[in-house]
């Protein structure tokens, strides 16, 4: 071991232990940190093993999973030049000019972010897009963008998966370096759910620029503009990159009910996003309601009114958005959101693959190798299969969808939601409720964080036996939930149209609201001196990126921080072995960055002692190691 070195040098044994000691010998420190990062490995199985991911709320003692299998791709050759080398070459406005002029259908991929966002609870982990990630953009440079950052995955990946947001945006730009990277950002509440001081959305996308990011899908919660200024500026002023500004859609402009979000509010929208500096637009249909004909129209409509390229996303929930796309492209839209087969669908985004061949022989057809592409689809397949846990259970395409109007985000989170809060009895109550709720606030637009309010208030009704006149009638003696108070306060913004006055009233109860930016409320972070402090509370090898994900999420990163000091990165383990431990003789290589490698294979554990601690012992790199573990279960 590490004290063994030590003692058996030579330097040691003639008595010249000195603080040059260390200095000198950096080879023993450099064992030191191996020998670390192997026991704290160890520790990470060992726990898993006896105790269980705290994570995965059951699991299914058959499963069995077959080897995901990486398509062949050649390591040697360089990246074929793709839209980011095209970016880079022409710069911003020629780039843009460029989309506009070639004809082909362009796709965005959102495997790596928002098809298991919205099919997976945004469980995937880096290791298990890293595998795919340079073949795939060897594959189809012809992309128009990777979609791998942002939304949910910021927080999801520290909370749950105990690894760094950022260092997945360095490591997939390395893999990916000819694709544009995309990320979706929520204006004021930048990856978070609540307004940030100004100066910190500013820099987080300066950063997000600088650690490889490219496309910025800027959307506010509420389509309040005034929001989604400050992003907007700060892609044009502190990146190369390209802003991406968002109408979410909501309602449908067909409807001749619909009065509120009509097809002139979406025009008047979308213009001033191009007046305020987008780059292109993005049409957001978070929940997937935008109709084949009602897209046709919309976007026939917008391409009269503005002049940049139009970038259509949706979610399949209801099963119809194949047909929206074939309408959306009839119109002339410019990109579209697309996932790979086997995350494609149902509250994921429509099939990349068979989209492809919809469109064979159509003028506008991008040629993509659809052989390839399948196998892909099938590499992920395969991998989904290790996130079963977090599978939504959801069956079947929904019409329902069209009332409940539930981004298809949110819905994969709703019914673990329900079943940890014991409601999953009563899942379609929620969604009813979730349906009254919108309309008691007054028809908003729900998407991460407003929809979360909605869903908040949802689950408080529906847990609580509350009807909408309960609500009123109870009002003095319930404590909503903190969400929906700070929502009528203002602090997400200002909903079209204002907020439902009665209903304010009986919610804030003697709180004040406002109406200006809840931007405005909030002091700007002094950099220097906070990232200083921050350095001081917990290591000085803690980056300045690190101090952006405390700034965001104080307690998940403190948290985040705890366990890699416990257990080391543990973004290398295998996902089974990460989830669901070893079995007894199961044997695994962990690849750590740059190549080091370790084979773990796990032995076997002791019965309990009287304090309740077992051992489990390893084999590691052929030594046989033990790690101490509190058994909790
Ligand atoms: C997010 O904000 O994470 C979303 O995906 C909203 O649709
Ligand atoms: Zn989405």
């Amino acid at each position: 071991g590490f004290l063994e070195n030590v003692i058996t040098h030579p330097d040691f044994q003639n008595g010249d232990v000195t603080v040059k000691f260390i200095e000198n010998h950096p080879e023993l420190f450099e064992f030191k940190r191996k020998f670390d990062r192997g026991t704290k490995t160890l520790k990470y199985l060992g726990e898993v093993i006896v105790n269980g991911n705290p994570d995965v709320k059951f699991v299914d003692p058959n499963k069995t999973f077959v080897t995901p299998i990486v398509p062949d791709f050649d390591r040697f050759s360089t990246h074929p030049k793709g839209t980011k080398d095209l970016l880079t070459e022409l710069g911003r406005d020629k780039f843009i000019d460029w989309v506009k002029e070639n004809p082909s259908i362009k796709y965005t991929d959102t495997t790596f972010r928002d098809a298991h966002q919205s099919l997976l609870a945004t469980r995937v982990r880096t290791t298990d897009m890293l595998k795919v990630a340079e073949g795939f953009s060897k594959h189809f440079p012809q992309l128009f963008s990777m979609e791998m950052w942002g939304g949910a995955t910021f927080d999801v990946s520290m909370r749950f998966l105990h690894e760094d947001p950022w260092a997945r945006l360095q490591l997939l730009r390395k893999a990916m370096p000819n694709v544009l990277t995309q990320m979706l950002i929520r204006s004021s509440n930048a990856v978070g759910y609540t307004a940030y001081p100004d100066n910190l959305v500013e820099k987080f996308i300066e950063e997000s620029g600088k650690n490889g990011l490219d496309v910025f899908r800027i959307f506010d919660s509420l389509n309040w503009f005034d929001s989604m200024k400050t992003s907007i500026t700060a892609v044009n002023e502190r990146t190369d990159g390209i802003a991406e500004a968002c109408i979410c859609y909501t309602g449908d402009i067909l409807d001749p009910t619909q009065h509120k979000y009509t097809l002139q509010y979406y025009l008047d929208f979308a213009k001033q996003l191009e007046d305020a500096g987008a780059h292109i637009l993005g049409i957001k249909d978070m929940a997937g309601l935008l109709k084949p004909y009602s897209a046709h129209k919309l976007i026939t409509e917008l391409k009269k009114t503005i002049d940049i390229p139009i970038h259509l996303h949706t979610h399949d929930t209801s099963g119809l958005q194949v047909a929206t796309y074939l309408q959306a492209v009839e119109a002339g839209v410019d990109i579209m959101d697309v996932a790979l087969s086997s995350v494609s669908g149902l509250t994921s985004q429509p099939n990349f693959n068979s989209l492809v061949a919809m469109f064979q022989g159509h003028p506008r057809a991008e040629e993509f190798d659809l052989k390839k592409l399948n196998e892909y689809s099938n590499y992920w397949e395969a991998v989904r299969e290790q996130y079963y846990p977090f599978e939504s259970g959801l069956k079947a395409g929904t019409a329902q969808v069209f009332d409940h109007e539930i981004p298809g985000g949110q819905y994969s989170n709703l019914r673990p939601q329900a079943r940890g809060l014991g409601l999953e009895e009563k899942f379609e109550t929620i969604k009813k409720n979730y349906e009254t709720v919108n309309d008691m606030f007054g028809d908003i637009v729900k998407v991460t964080p407003s929809s979360k309010v909605v869903g908040d208030m949802a689950m408080f009704m529906t847990s609580n036996n509350l009807t909408e006149q309960d609500v009123y009638d109870k009002a003095e003696t319930l404590s909503f939930p903190e969400s929906v108070i700070n929502f009528f306060k203002g602090d997400l913004g200002q909903p079209y149209q204002g907020f439902p006055e009665k209903l304010q009233k009986v919610i804030l109860k003697n709180v004040k609201p406002y109406t200006d930016r809840p931007n405005a409320h909030l002091a700007p972070i002094d950099f220097e001196k906070e990232f200083a402090e921050f350095q001081v509370k917990f290591n000085k090898h803690c980056n300045f990126l690190d101090f952006l994900s405390y700034k965001f999420y104080p307690k998940v990163f403190e948290d985040y921080f705890n366990h890699h000091q416990q257990y080391g990165d543990v973004s290398y383990i295998p996902t089974t072995a990460f989830f669901y431990g070893l079995k007894h003789n199961e044997e695994i290589t962990i690849e750590f960055e740059s190549g080091k490698m370790i084979i773990v294979e796990y032995l076997y554990t002791t019965n309990a002692d009287d304090d309740g601690y077992r051992n489990v012992f390893f084999n590691l790199n052929g030594q046989t190691r033990g790690v101490k573990v509190k058994d909790n279960t």
